[in-house]
């Protein structure tokens, strides 16, 4: 049996003492603006304020690698919110910039230890990404918010417990 729910390490909702930073696409801004707001609503109400925010703005996702890794070098942050919102056209170039947005966001949380929501909304159309933008899908931005809260969180506290209490149980001894 795994451990119980009430012993598993998980971060709080609690943005207390955090600070993040947002990167935003300005590419299909009308759906990416509404993401944000979905995702500042998010930090405000797990208790965040304005001046434990930064917004940095990309010309399109393609960008936000770069600039999520750049923010999260600073030291300044404990998670980063990465907003985009990419729309199938007619060509193959919907699936480059998807799949190179979310393979570096994935290598720069990774290579930075600092976690990032991925808010990069892939979509077939206009209709999809209003949806997820704070209409029948709810807000992704939103989501996006409380994961960046919960993850710095739990990054605060995997960083404090020490190595020997998360390693394998050790085998008893023999008599
Ligand atoms: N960027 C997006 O964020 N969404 C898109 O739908 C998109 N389309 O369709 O082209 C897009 N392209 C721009 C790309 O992200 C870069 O900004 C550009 O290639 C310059 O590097």
């Amino acid at each position: 049996m795994g451990p119980s729910k009430s012993e598993a390490l998980r971060g709080q909702l609690n943005a207390g003492g955090l600070r993040f930073g947002v990167v935003v696409s300005q590419f299909n801004s009308f759906i990416t603006d509404r993401l944000l707001a979905g995702a500042l609503d998010a930090l405000e109400r797990a208790g965040a304020a304005k001046e434990q925010i930064e917004i940095a703005r990309v010309p399109g996702s393609f960008e936000i690698p770069l600039a999520a890794k750049k923010l999260a070098a600073t030291g300044r942050f404990d998670s980063i919110i990465c907003i985009g919102c990419v729309l199938r056209g007619e060509t193959s170039h919907y699936d480059y910039v998807c799949s190179e947005t979310a393979r570096g966001i994935q290598l720069a949380q990774l290579d930075t230890g600092v976690p990032m929501a991925f808010c990069v909304l892939t979509c077939d159309t206009l209709e999809q990404a209003i949806d997820r933008a704070g209409l029948k899908g709810g807000n992704k931005g939103y989501e996006a918010g409380l994961a960046a809260v919960e993850m710095a969180s739990l990054v605060r506290r995997l960083s404090k417990t020490n190595s020997k209490s998360l390693s394998a149980p050790r085998r008893p001894k023999r008599r």
